[in-house]
């Protein structure tokens, strides 16, 4: 009998082109003689996503059958990158597809290019989220992740006349084929208004919330595919909308306009991203948002929960909540809320539930990072909350009084609420994390001790057994697989492709160091990767690069803590080397930068300009030969990082030490053979160590060398003063020879690095002048350099987010995989 292949699973040839040809036709109204790349992407979408959906609603029902623990994870930013790629090399089928598309004699690159980058995040936290589901669901986890489905995700960066300027994303535009709204699984939250004290039938006191208004939360599920497995995990992200009663109510009124105006402002809490990174907003509508989504989220939780068990008392075993940084932590107030106004739990009953359900990772170092919420608008917004933060916090420090009796200075620091005088009291997020948690976790082995010795300390004396590292980590699908396919087919025609499921196997590649033939393999995928970089610079900023030169690459958000500026310094003193002696031997570079700044983040703006107006001088002056180009990459995102890894040759990762608390960019450059210059900051140590500290340029103050020199007085200006090389590059800037004579533009640069520099780059300039001349002369022995690029790549296996999530499971949620079975 002939098998006749169902459309939505087959995958023979023949199948897939006839339902691509279909989606083209019945969910487009278009075909072959008028589709534009973009309907031949939306046709393959649904083509792929068809073929997700069976292990997605086997892993669902699974979960539910088994009772089995779910990992969620509560964030407010999940930067996801562009789904096809991904899910059709998750589903071991990115090859069969490409071979078919091209046989249709479509560009397979080009439909791939159509996807707008779902940009739902700023930088490395909701980056690392959206690693953290890939290896979830690749390890058989169950798991969810909860967030806000925000109609505009980052904005769009162009620049112009070297400035950025924001354009809205308006990423939905023409619809989402990964996602899948569940209206009928929608939840209402409450806001504002104010509460009062009731009696039960047992007349019991009791206190009620009265809000002020309700709001819709849509859930909109997108599948996360495991990298060939049968797990698919669902990414849950929340829209809201006018809740129908309120805006119904309104309509019978014969407001309209008014019902109309309620319905928008509904809206507005899943409308837009707040465009910062490590630079908090306390503005209300943030707030909102934070409470949206976690206050829906556990409504969803509580309703799967409940449908296999009688009562919430074992909740804790159902759910792992991981506080993505503090944005969610508004959670523990809320589900204390749940558990004993709306479900009449005893108090110190659902205090036990709730410190058993929740861990808490903390991102950053910066004291001005750290959230805090005014008493004032947290009590606007969520009257019941902030009277159950203020009971939290008194059982607790009467608790801490209770071991450290006339210590009101240790209260004073561990309180959840500060008393910022004149009773403008401020809620301290991390002390609340901190408190209502199991757990207490950092980044990066360095973030951790910083934590726990500075930040976080009195928490860490208290509970010095609650606190863990967690090194980060990226997902070797995306940032290997999928980002450099030649390096990817060179390590399975060695090794076999048992590294992407573990990364340790590329260890065995050691073996071909010596190995001629192996060494020049490895240096033309390199140069054939900074090819495409070059030939996309050239299309998109009309800049010619040498494909010879040291691709030095820069990219992350910019922020003075991560000191472009200073690698920018640098460019400008190679730049006054030649112009002082044009015959001067340098070896060629191209110096590429890319991110985005807050846009109310005056300074950070102000360094771009910088680095464009440096990049016009230079890349026309005819003395430098093109031997110098400086280029900045519009619009980094997930999309243009994975062109740009695969690309450098050096990754510059030069925060001030004791700032950055992890770091995942320099993970991915060095999986993908670059070689890093950097600080000892963040994951850069642990990186160092099992590259070999032979493989690494390190430059640059310890952390506690920073922390004694600003404790002894540090003067920047001393080594203005004392520097000569360093005070031609102050002086050039300061001279308006970068802006057309303008002396005043980048003085706010200059004069706060001159009589500030609250991150050290002067005192790190020699340093990190001189490590750079020694990248340059290893980078003249081809053979040197390809050799410790592949000891780079080939022992970055502790940075693969795999073994991040398998110590989180083991150590802190405490689940197993659960094996999908596709038998009925
Ligand atoms: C807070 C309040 C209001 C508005 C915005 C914010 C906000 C938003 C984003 C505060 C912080 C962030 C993002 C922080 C972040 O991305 N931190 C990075 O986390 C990475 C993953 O752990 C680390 O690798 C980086 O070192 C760290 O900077």
């Amino acid at each position: 009998p002939t098998l006749i292949e169902d459309d939505r699973t087959g995958m023979s040839p023949e199948t897939l082109k006839r339902a691509f040809l279909d989606n083209l036709f019945y969910l487009q109204g278009v075909n072959r003689t008028n589709a534009s790349p973009y309907n031949y992407y939306v046709a393959l979408a649904y083509t792929v996503r068809d073929r997700l959906l069976r292990r997605f609603l086997k892993s669902t029902d699974t979960y539910k059958q088994e009772k089995v623990k779910l990992v969620c994870y509560f964030s407010a930013e999940f930067l996801m990158g562009r789904y096809l790629g991904n899910n059709l090399a998750n589903l071991g089928i990115y090859d069969l597809i490409k071979e078919t598309i091209e046989e249709l004699g479509l560009d397979f690159e080009e439909i791939i290019e159509q996807e707008p980058d779902p940009g739902l995040g700023n930088g490395g936290l909701g980056r690392l989220a959206a690693c953290f589901l890939d290896s979830l669901a690749s390890l058989e986890i169950p798991a969810i992740g909860y967030g806000i489905r925000y109609e505009f995700g980052i904005f769009h960066q162009i620049i112009q006349n070297g400035w950025q300027v924001e354009i809205p994303d308006n990423w939905l535009r023409f619809g989402n084929p990964w996602e899948l709204p569940r209206p009928d699984e929608s939840v209402e939250v409450k806001l504002g208004g104010r509460t009062e004290i009731y009696h039960d039938d047992k007349g019991q006191e009791r206190v009620q919330w009265l809000p002020e208004r309700r709001i819709l939360a849509i859930p909109h599920d997108t599948p996360v595919p495991g990298y060939k497995t049968n797990t698919v995990n669902a990414l849950r992200l929340w829209k809201a909308e006018a809740s129908e009663s309120f805006n119904f109510e309104a309509f019978n009124a014969g407001l309209y306009d008014q019902s109309v105006a309620e319905k928008m402002d509904a809206e507005t809490i899943s409308k837009v991203l707040y465009p910062n990174d490590n630079t908090p907003a306390g503005r209300e509508l943030r707030l909102a948002q934070q409470y949206f989504f976690v206050a829906a989220s556990l409504q969803d939780l509580i309703r799967i929960h409940l449908k296999s068990h009688k009562n919430l008392q074992n909740f804790h075993e159902t759910a792992a909540i991981q506080l993505n940084d503090t944005h969610p932590a508004i959670a523990i107030a809320e589900l204390m809320r749940l558990l004993v106004d709306e479900n009449g739990l005893e108090w110190s009953k659902a205090w036990t539930i709730t410190q058993k359900t929740f861990a808490y990772t903390n991102h950053t170092l910066l004291p001005e990072a750290l959230e805090r919420w005014s008493a004032a608008l947290l009590g606007k917004l969520l009257p019941r909350h902030l009277e159950i933060i203020y009971l939290i916090n008194h059982f607790f420090l009467e608790d801490v009084r209770t071991w450290f009796p006339d210590n009101e200075e240790l209260l004073g620091k561990l309180s959840i609420v500060e008393e910022a005088g004149w009773g403008n009291k401020q809620i301290r997020m991390a002390n609340l994390a901190c408190v209502g948690s199991h757990s207490i976790n950092g980044v990066a082995a360095l973030h951790t001790e910083l934590l726990q010795k500075d930040t976080l300390k009195e928490f860490a004396m208290l509970w010095p057994e609650k606190f863990y590292n967690k090194t980060n980590g990226v997902t070797p699908r995306r940032w290997i697989l999928l980002s450099n396919p030649q390096l990817s087919a060179l390590f399975t025609e060695k090794i076999g492709d048992d590294w992407l499921k573990d990364l340790k196997e590329l260890r065995k590649l050691e073996q071909y160091l010596d190995d001629p033939e192996f060494r020049q393999r490895w240096y033309e995928i390199k140069q054939a990767n900074k090819a495409d970089l070059a030939a996309y610079m050239l299309k998109t900023r009309n800049i010619e690069v040498d494909v010879n030169s040291i691709f030095d690459v820069q990219v992350k958000r910019i922020h003075e803590y991560k000191r472009q500026h200073l690698a920018v310094l640098h460019i400008i003193a190679l730049y006054n080397r030649i112009k002082q002696n044009p015959h001067v031997d340098i070896v060629p570079r191209t110096f590429i930068f890319g991110g985005k700044a807050a846009p109310g983040y005056f300074m950070a703006k102000l360094i771009i300009k910088l680095t464009n107006a440096v990049a016009e001088i230079v890349n026309k002056d005819p003395d430098v030969r093109g031997r110098l180009k400086v280029v900045f990459l519009p619009n980094f995102n997930v999309s243009l990082g994975q062109r740009i890894y695969p690309s450098a040759d050096l990754s510059e990762q030069i925060s001030t030490a004791g700032k950055e608390a992890s770091g995942t960019g320099n993970m991915k450059f060095a999986m993908n053979g670059s070689l890093t210059i950097g600080t000892l900051d963040g994951a850069n140590i642990e990186i160092r160590e099992e590259a070999g500290a032979e493989n690494f340029f390190l430059f640059g103050l310890t952390a506690e060398e920073v922390y004694a020199k600003k404790a002894h007085g540090y003067e920047p200006m001393s080594y203005y003063k004392n520097n000569r090389e360093l005070k031609g590059v102050i002086d050039r800037i300061k001279s308006g020879y970068f802006s057309h004579g303008d002396t005043e533009l980048f003085r706010p640069i200059v004069d706060s690095l001159l009589y500030d520099d609250q991150y050290m780059l002067l005192a790190d300039y020699q340093s990190y002048a001189d490590c750079q001349e020694q990248v340059s002369q290893a980078y003249r022995d081809r053979d040197k350099w390809t050799r410790m690029s592949i000891l780079n790549s080939v022992r970055m296996a502790k940075f693969s987010s795999d073994r991040t999530i398998w110590e989180y499971c083991q150590e802190i949620w405490k689940v197993n995989p659960v094996k999908i079975s596709l038998e009925d």
